[in-house]
């Protein structure tokens, strides 16, 4: 399997909108194996969880896309006009020749990246990585529509298990925005950014967001929106065990609880049974009982400090060269390099 650009020397501005996308989906009946597996070990375990990658299929895709735009939600805003500061600098530094960018979702902030791209009138290849197939082509679509001279090459995959299908260059930057590093416990994410840098050569770059810890207030609404979008988000894991796993969650039965835990640093995200209940998951031929008022993790989503983003870095082999913020402090967005 490898992704096709055939297409990058075609002039720019020439070429049809079908004619400049192309998406591998590396994705496929083992996603479905990969969430039995996941399923079934997470409900079994005490207490009970779930990993968050099961959080995106096409609704929950859109879900997230809208708690973007909750008041509360101060990440998308922050990090969109941190990097729209910081892109022009960043393009003639790196002087890309792809962008890639792993959870890339709606691909809101890339056109930050991209705009400064087309500034320097360089040519540049952008390569969206997500799970989420349908969020991945529509945003391609719409990134088409905005850049005539761009060319997507997506993947559809778990960067989990498919990194090794990343197209290789000579200096890329890699984007990894919106803090979902912080989805992943330290020694899980610490195994991904030693696989993101394994795959990078010398004169690439990676850009990493990173949520910062700050007052607690400001954390705990940010999970609670009052439009209750995050618990419709939270909730929604359960209609994909439902939908794939022929699971019998009642989402009526369970409740949005987040917030935020100080001694590891992190908001906590849970699903708490309103009452007695045993539900069944037919695929996996399993019962899993819940006693009224028990919780089972659904996300994780640590904050940093500049410290323990270098040494999240450093542990993976990758050095911090520079750090930015903005004023109130409340994200981060770090640029590393291999070692
Ligand atoms: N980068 C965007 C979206 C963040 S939401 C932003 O900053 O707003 C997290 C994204 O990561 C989602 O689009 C989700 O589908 C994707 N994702 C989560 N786990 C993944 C995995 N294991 N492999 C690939 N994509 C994943
Ligand atoms: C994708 N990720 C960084 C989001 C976060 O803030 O941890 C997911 C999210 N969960 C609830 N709201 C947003």
């Amino acid at each position: 399997m490898g992704l096709s650009n055939s297409l990058e020397n075609a002039p720019a501005g020439t070429r049809a909108l079908s004619s400049r996308l192309s998406v591998l989906c590396p994705l496929d009946h083992d996603f479905l194996a990969t969430l039995a597996r996941d399923v079934m070990a997470g409900l079994g375990d005490q207490p009970k969880k779930l990993p968050p990658k099961y959080f995106y299929d096409d609704l929950g895709s859109q879900l997230f896309d809208r708690i973007c735009d909750t008041p509360e939600y101060y990440q998308t805003r922050t990090e969109q006009a941190l990097l729209e500061r910081i892109a022009g600098g960043l393009v003639e530094e790196i002087a890309p020749t792809d962008v890639i960018e792993l959870g890339s979702g709606a691909a809101r902030k890339t056109r930050a990246v991209l705009d400064a791209v087309h500034r320097s009138g360089r040519p540049c290849r952008y390569v969206p990585f997500d799970v989420s197939e349908g969020m991945l082509r529509r945003s391609a679509r719409q990134l088409l529509d905005e850049y005539e001279w761009l060319t997507v090459s997506g993947i559809v995959g778990d960067y989990d298990r498919h990194l090794s299908l990343l197209p290789p260059g000579n200096r890329r930057l890699l984007l990894f925005l919106g803090g979902t590093i912080g989805n992943s416990e330290p020694e899980e994410a610490v195994r991904f950014l030693s696989r993101v840098r394994a795959n990078m050569g010398p004169c690439d770059r990676l850009l990493l967001g990173t949520d910062l810890v700050k007052d607690h207030a400001v954390l705990n609404a940010a999970y609670n929106d009052r439009a209750g979008v995050t618990a419709s988000f939270n909730k929604n894991v359960l209609s994909v065990i439902n939908g794939e796993l022929d699971g019998h969650f009642d989402l009526a039965r369970f409740e949005h609880v987040a917030f935020f835990e100080p001694e590891c640093s992190q908001i906590e995200m849970h699903l708490r049974s309103t009452i007695d209940q045993t539900v069944c998951v037919d695929r996996l031929e399993m019962h899993v009982d819940f006693a009224a008022g028990e919780t089972m993790r659904t996300e994780i989503s640590r904050k940093f400090s500049r410290a323990s983003v270098a040494s999240m870095l450093a542990a993976s082999g990758l050095e911090l060269c520079h750090w930015f913020v903005p004023d109130n402090d409340y994200f981060a967005l770090s640029l590393s390099k291999p070692v």
